[in-house]
């Protein structure tokens, strides 16, 4: 069972995401559980304010961090979380090696910015894992742990069946997945290769691994040099 706690600026970028799809059944079969929390109600004044100007000028506004420490200290309660990830552009790039690892954690607190960020102060004291999930920036860490959490909670096991093995993934073992075919055979006269009607599963297989080195030289040469 993985505990995911997200806490977001704009919580209602994160209704849609997870009342569907694979990870509503991880949810459904007790494998998942995902709480959105809103930074808001932690703000201070009539305002429920959780954010100021940046001391030495420039433009945005910075997340404060009594805000933010109220949160993580009323959400953690009793039980720790394994990990604290704060979704940022300036964080490492996810890859399928990081949601491998976080899929076998029990509780993670993922903290979604806004503005030009949070106090560094929080990042310092409270963060264990920084998170960018591509070189572009977003308007604020929700979908971006939508995206982080979706990756992880697909990875949870039990929560894929045979027919949707993760083992077979593009990126699993740093390859592309191969191209794949369903019904018609032959459609506006364009053909599914012979191989693959043929009924000789392990000359497939051996095809399917050359389809996918070749798209993955031709596509991503930097993941056959990687090495995470
Ligand atoms: Cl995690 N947050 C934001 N705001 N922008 C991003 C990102 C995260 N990853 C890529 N761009």
């Amino acid at each position: 069972m993985l505990e995911v706690d997200i806490l977001a600026v704009v919580p209602e970028l994160l209704e849609g995401p997870f009342s569907h799809s694979i990870l509503h059944r991880a949810e459904e079969k007790g494998l998942l559980k995902v709480t959105v929390t809103d930074l808001r109600q932690f703000g201070h004044g009539r305002h429920k304010q959780i954010d100021d100007y940046a001391f030495g000028g420039g433009a945005g506004m910075v997340i404060q961090p009594q805000p933010l420490a109220d949160a993580i200290l009323q959400m953690r309660g009793d039980r720790a979380y394994d990990e604290v990830i704060y979704l940022t552009p300036d964080g490492k790039r996810f890859t399928q090696s990081d949601a491998n690892q976080l899929s076998l954690k029990g509780r993670i607190l993922m903290i979604c910015g806004h503005y030009k960020g949070i106090d560094e102060r929080i990042r310092e004291k409270y963060v264990t894992r920084e998170i960018s999930i591509g070189d572009y920036v977003l308007s604020g860490g929700e979908l971006a742990a939508a995206v982080v959490t979706d990756a992880i909670g697909r990875l949870i096991p039990g929560v894929l069946s045979d027919e949707t093995s993760a083992l077979t993934d593009s990126f699993q073992d740093n390859l592309l997945a191969p191209p794949v075919y369903t019904r018609p055979a032959e459609w506006e006269g364009m053909k599914v290769p012979d191989i693959l009607l043929s009924g000789h599963q392990a000359r497939i297989e051996q095809w399917r691994y050359e389809q996918a080195l070749q798209r993955t030289k031709e596509r991503r040469p930097d993941l056959l040099e990687e090495d995470e």
